[in-house]
């Protein structure tokens, strides 16, 4: 009997190894050429684009008044299909079954003044299936299970509601993290009608769980301020796209470096991750067939860190009507789209304008943006659409008049049913950025730590651990102007909870060395005499950007000025919540790989 126990130990032992020796074998094995080899034996443009399931945020009452809504969403592990050639992948999905749960999760339809409550649910039972690095600052619950928190990006909600990196909780609760202090989130949609999405904000395990496909959209809206504008409305012609990008070995698993770059220092982080598959709606570069009229595409780019500057094949334009969860005062016109991670662009793409029957959504984005690789075959494409074909009158048929007649009648019926025919001249104006307002005044500089290898061990803002004590303290109803230096190499698109921010300027930094040294030394760019460096070229706000975001796009070598506001945009009304509880808010930048090491802060309001 011990013997047999023993062999039976020593079978299940060598059963363990053996898996964990294939599992490191494959993440270990694959090189960079497999990989993208593997994803471009993907065939492009034969899935057709998924609409994910939706989940309205409210209730219709018995008298036909809107209630607040209440939402049990889970978080599942299960199969997904990326590519109707390839085989299924290891997925985390929001949904609310196992069976309904999808990547990305279901698209969450709130309307302004209604209260939406949702209790997350973790029933991911088993570990995370992805490499992981124990030497970052993460969530590490001591009985196992996958730790994740939920965060609504954009969203204007109570701290307790905003999915601190440290309120993580595991699989029914069991195990919480030291900020968790309730299972319901109360989302309050007090805030302007826009786009927000939600996803995973788990302490050092953010790139991990997006990965692995915990990511979806919320929508606020408002009929009163929307309708007037007769936008393209209904599930066929207003339409989310979460763009991200993900690499596969050959059985279908989601690829993850297992070794980091300093594997001295960092196991297995590594700077950024870059997939060779682009996946929109959960399909790789899948197809959309479209009339030709108006749509509207909110796009969010659901990434780690691949920037996007996406344009029309065929040089269609698109015009953008939204930037983050706001919308623009007038609309802009746009034949490129550059998009950072996390960033949203609500659009509105005219196919009848288009010169062809099929346009190519593409994308020109060096990686890491600017000044990475280019792109290649496969990341330089993201989906393909299909037009509906233009009918060309048969003029040189025999007995063709009567023909043509039909014909032109029947080209005229997509113009027919298109109400939408026109894009206001004027969207929704908001408060103006006063800058004769402002409260406090700070300067925010980015850094990259390199080893001996030249390779990044890290990124602080202003030399700070996420750990140390808070240094952003913004008053509630006040506004802030804040410098942002950026000593990195890279673009970092620097994302803030609660505030919504007015990019102004951008403005070259000169003599860079002279800065870069003095900042080494002092850590403090007033002392460094930063009037006297950022006089260089200065680059204004672009049109499709001048509005109240949450994200703005950090350019190397130069200081970003930003107005940031802690207050409602819509009415003078305060925060209907108490903004300056514990766990407080965060600012961070959102390239995945970096908020996991650092290059994140707390943020707490004052009342
Ligand atoms: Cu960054």
């Amino acid at each position: 009997m011990k013997m047999k126990m023993n062999m039976h130990v020593s079978n299940l032992l060598l059963c363990i190894l053996i898996l964990i020796h294939s599992s490191l074998a494959t993440a270990e094995n694959v090189t960079a050429d497999e990989l993208y080899e593997i994803a471009s034996s993907l065939k492009m443009f034969v899935d057709e684009l998924p609409k994910m399931p939706t989940l309205k945020g409210y209730m219709l009452g018995r008298d036909g008044d809107l209630k607040a809504g209440e939402l049990r969403i889970g978080m599942f592990e299960k199969k997904w299909k990326f590519h109707r050639d390839f085989p299924s992948s290891t997925v985390f999905a929001y949904g609310t079954s196992r069976e309904s749960a999808s990547v990305p999760g279901p698209t969450i339809e709130a309307i302004q003044g209604v209260e939406t409550f949702v209790t997350w649910e973790n029933h991911l039972s088993s570990r995370l299936f992805l490499p992981w690095d124990p030497s970052l600052v993460s969530a590490k619950p001591r009985n196992g299970g996958v730790p994740t928190v939920v965060h609504l990006h954009g969203g204007i909600n109570e701290p307790e509601s905003d999915g601190s990196p440290r309120a993580w909780f595991t699989a029914g609760f069991n195990e919480t993290g030291p900020a968790w202090t309730k299972s319901q989130y109360h989302y309050v949609n007090v805030q302007h009608p826009g786009n927000l999405w939600y996803h995973d904000h788990a302490l050092g395990l953010t790139r991990e769980n997006l990965l692995a496909g915990l990511v979806g959209a919320y929508i606020i809206r408002n009929s009163s301020v929307e309708t007037s504008l007769k936008l393209p409305s209904g599930p066929e012609f207003d339409r989310s796209l979460l763009v991200f990008d993900k690499s596969f070995a050959k059985d279908g698993s989601i690829y993850m470096n297992a070794t980091g770059d300093n594997p001295s220092i960092h196991p297995q982080w590594q700077p950024e991750y870059f997939g060779d598959a682009i996946i929109v709606n959960g399909k790789a570069w899948p197809y959309l067939n479209v009339k030709r009229r108006k749509y509207r595409f909110r796009i969010v780019n659901a990434g780690n860190a691949r920037f996007y500057r996406f344009a029309f094949s065929n040089g269609l334009s698109m015009t953008q009507i939204g930037s983050d969860s706001s919308y623009l005062p007038t609309p802009a016109n746009v034949t490129k789209l550059l998009l950072g991670p996390s960033e949203i662009a609500d659009v509105i793409i005219d196919f009848a304008n288009s010169s062809t029957d099929e346009a190519i959504l593409t994308n020109s984005a060096a990686y890491p943006f600017p000044n990475g690789t280019v792109v290649d075959d496969l990341n330089s494409k993201v989906m393909k659409f299909m037009i509906e074909k233009t009918m060309k009158p048969a003029i040189n048929q025999p007995g063709s008049r009567k023909f043509m007649k039909f014909l032109m009648e029947k080209t005229k019926k997509p113009a027919i049913s298109q109400p939408d025919s026109r894009i206001p001249e004027r969207l929704v104006r908001y408060p103006r950025p006063n800058k004769n307002d402002i409260a406090q005044t700070r300067y925010i500089t980015l850094y990259e730590y390199d080893s001996a290898t030249s390779l990044p061990t890290h990124f602080l803002m202003n030399g700070l651990m996420f750990d140390s004590p808070v240094t952003e303290t913004p008053r509630q109803g006040k506004n802030e102007l804040w410098h942002i230096i950026n000593l990195t190499q890279d673009n970092h698109p620097l994302h803030i909870h609660l505030g919504l921010l007015y990019a102004l300027n951008q403005t070259k930094l000169v003599n860079l060395s002279d800065f870069q040294s003095c900042m080494q030394t002092k850590n403090d760019a007033v002392a460094c005499n930063i009037s006297n460096h950022a006089q260089g070229r200065v680059i204004a706000t672009p049109a499709n950007e001048r509005t109240w975001k949450n994200v703005f796009k950090m350019r190397p070598g130069y200081m970003t000025t930003i107005l940031l506001t802690f207050s409602l945009l819509d009415s003078h009304q305060p925060y209907p919540f108490n903004a300056s509880a514990e766990p407080g808010y965060l600012y961070h930048c959102h390239i995945l790989d970096h908020e996991d090491n650092e290059m994140m802060r707390p943020l707490k309001i004052l009342e």
